[in-house]
């Protein structure tokens, strides 16, 4: 059986690839998915399919193969990626992730009210690949969605 994806849009260096690697070390610590292969759970798209809009038709595209949308933001970016109610674009549900709350300079608030504008009415998780800030919920969030092994 196939296994739920979830699809990680964002902006250029918003923090996609690190964040999904990060996900994939602590799932084996905080979840116990020794059993489990999470590797193929992430579709990681390139950001310049989000930052340029004649590739917008290529994240929608992909939305039909996942299970949910996380729409990254750079909380160092004050500028926002996401055009107005984009989320809304998507069939499937779109989650908010604010990134590198670790950052000197980070604006939480400011990205968490971009996603808002972007449409996303679900949850807003504020994370740090760098420190593991917000890790572990983000961790539960995932085996919710993609499933725990197997006893
Ligand atoms: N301080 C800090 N830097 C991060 C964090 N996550 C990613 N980065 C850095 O941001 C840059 C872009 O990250 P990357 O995952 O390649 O972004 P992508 O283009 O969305 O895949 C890299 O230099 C990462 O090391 C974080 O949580 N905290
Ligand atoms: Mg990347």
């Amino acid at each position: 059986m196939m296994k739920p994806k979830i699809l990680l849009i964002g902006g250029i260096g918003a923090g996609k690839t690190t964040l999904k690697q990060r996900l994939l070390n602590e799932s084996l610590v905080y979840l116990k998915t020794q059993a489990l292969d999470y590797s193929s759970v992430f579709i990681d798209c390139p950001g310049e399919y989000l930052e340029i809009p004649r590739y917008y038709h290529v994240l929608i595209d992909a939305s039909f193969g996942a299970a949910e949308v996380w729409a990254l933001h750079d909380a160092t970016r004050r500028t926002c990626p996401f055009p107005p109610k984009f989320a809304t674009a998507f069939r499937r549900p779109v989650i908010g992730i604010v990134t590198k709350v670790d950052q000197e300079t980070a604006c939480p608030e400011v990205a968490e009210g971009n996603l808002r504008k972007a449409g996303i009415t679900g949850p807003v998780y504020h994370v740090s690949a760098k420190t593991g800030l917000g890790i572990p919920e983000l961790a539960l969030h995932m085996a919710g969605l993609v499933g725990q092994p197997e006893k």
